[in-house]
């Protein structure tokens, strides 16, 4: 498919049905916008600041979150989900449009390949959705590829191999430069299964030998992301496990190299808010995957199982802003996988916990809680913290939402546009497409 000239009507929800569903809710909106304004300004905050600073908020939506996730057992696909790339990018564009606050997809490839870049490149802007960093995918093999994955890629003992996955991120490199990216994310899954499968230093400096290789090639406006991941779908060691091995990497590549945190790829109960600020404190916390987890890599949505580390996680983030005076720019995105969920719904929910976090990580008073840190007064420098997470900032959201176009209510007003039955009807089910299982 190329690019089709779009006229408004054909965006996603039409805007008399958001208009509708706000005027429903509008009086109750005001109502308790002014009240939140009133309690915020008892703190001398005000709220509008508030507002304009998460309506300036930017998070990606990952490509392969818009059709439904599944694990390693099954997929149960959602009857309209998306079949291909243009129908992922209209379904970003409605996640855009009632939240205002994901103006960017992030390409996953050969996932997401098509035979038109540049007629996708305005397809999204029609649609109102710019491109996030791009994806490579060496961790799994895909149709016709001369060598296996099996045993790794950059990482990989033999050199024709780690060749073949060097040229693929080039590929996306050139690629995403077409579509306007910025950046390109590389996550591998090499690893070992047994104990003297593979030599520990021998992987890794096999693996900064093919980054060195991708790395000459980036545009010079451009980031290298390197994701680590604790373990999965290796399970006994991994190349890039942790934070440490991701910041050695980025400094022994240089500037354009730094590091992406993906909230679900530590250890049970790590710190990872600590890991956030040491990596920012060395200019070195280049993107962000948010998503939510109990046990592992679980690609839950973000803040439904514990908001407070979300919340802990945006209080470093603000801080990072903060001390970086305009000059930390991470680029923020969603990594989550949605099994039983409309992934639209998910990411509506998703949008607002992130929003939520960062609202409430910028009413923290950071003077008093030096003050009190400097008098070692726990209590109080601990409720610096706590407080500004148990203040509803639903309001202050709402009007940001409302302000750029959106909904007050975006799963209600979502339901009543019965956007996924109308495309129930036109799309193609295709019982070949993945999402989402590593
Ligand atoms: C992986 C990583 C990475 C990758 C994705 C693929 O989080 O971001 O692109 O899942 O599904 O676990
Ligand atoms: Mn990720
Ligand atoms: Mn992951």
């Amino acid at each position: 498919m190329g690019f089709v000239a779009i006229d408004r009507a054909m965006l996603g929800i039409p805007p008399e049905v958001i208009a509708k569903d706000n005027d429903r809710l509008m009086d109750a909106h005001l109502a308790d916008y002014a009240a939140l304004a009133a309690r915020l300004a008892r703190e001398n905050i005000d709220i509008e600041d508030i507002v304009a600073r998460v309506m300036a908020l930017e998070v990606g939506l990952p490509s392969w979150g818009m059709v439904s996730g599944g694990t390693r057992f099954a997929r149960f696909p959602l009857p309209g989900e998306p079949t291909d790339v243009y129908e992922k990018i209209e379904d970003c564009s409605v996640v855009h449009q009632l939240t205002g606050l994901t103006p960017r997809v992030s390409l996953h490839f050969p996932w997401d390949r098509t035979d038109d870049y540049v007629g996708l490149r305005q397809f999204g802007e029609a649609h109102g959705i710019g491109f996030d960093a791009i994806n490579s995918n060496t961790f799994q093999d895909q149709a016709g590829q001369k060598r296996s994955y099996k045993f790794g890629s950059l990482s990989h003992s033999q050199a024709q191999t780690r060749q073949q996955a060097i040229e693929h991120n080039l590929q996306c490199i050139e690629t995403g430069h077409i579509l306007g990216s910025k950046a390109i994310t590389v996550w591998i899954g090499d690893g070992s299964n047994f104990p003297g499968q593979s030599e520990f230093t021998d992987t890794l400096e096999r693996y900064l030998d093919s980054l060195r290789a991708i790395y000459r090639h980036l545009p010079h406006d451009w980031r290298l992301f390197i994701e680590h991941k604790m373990y999965e779908p290796a399970f006994y060691s991994t190349v890039v496990q942790d934070w440490g091995t991701s910041i050695l990497c980025a400094q022994t590549l240089g500037d354009k190299a730094q590091c992406l945190v993906d909230l679900g790829h530590h250890a049970p109960n790590v710190n990872i808010e600590m890991i956030v600020a040491r990596l920012a404190q060395f200019g070195k916390l280049g993107g962000f995957h948010f998503n939510d987890s109990k046990y592992g890599d679980d690609d839950l949505d973000s803040g439904s199982v514990n908001p407070f580390q979300l919340f802990l996680v945006f209080n470093e983030l603000v801080s990072a802003e903060i001390r970086g005076k305009g000059s930390f720019k991470p680029a923020y995105m969603m990594d989550q996988s949605h099994n039983v969920t409309d992934p639209i719904e998910s990411l509506l929910n998703s949008a607002r916990a992130i929003a939520g976090s960062y609202a409430k990580a910028l009413i923290v008073d950071r003077a008093a809680m030096k003050g009190y840190q400097a008098d070692n007064d726990v209590i109080m420098a601990h409720n610096c913290l706590r407080l500004a997470f148990e203040t509803d900032v639903r309001a202050a959201l709402a009007m940001a939402r409302v302000r750029s176009g959106g909904a007050i209510d975006p799963i209600a007003c979502y339901r009543a546009s019965s956007y996924r039955a109308l495309k129930a009807e036109v799309r193609q089910y295709n019982p070949n497409l993945g999402g989402g299982i590593v």
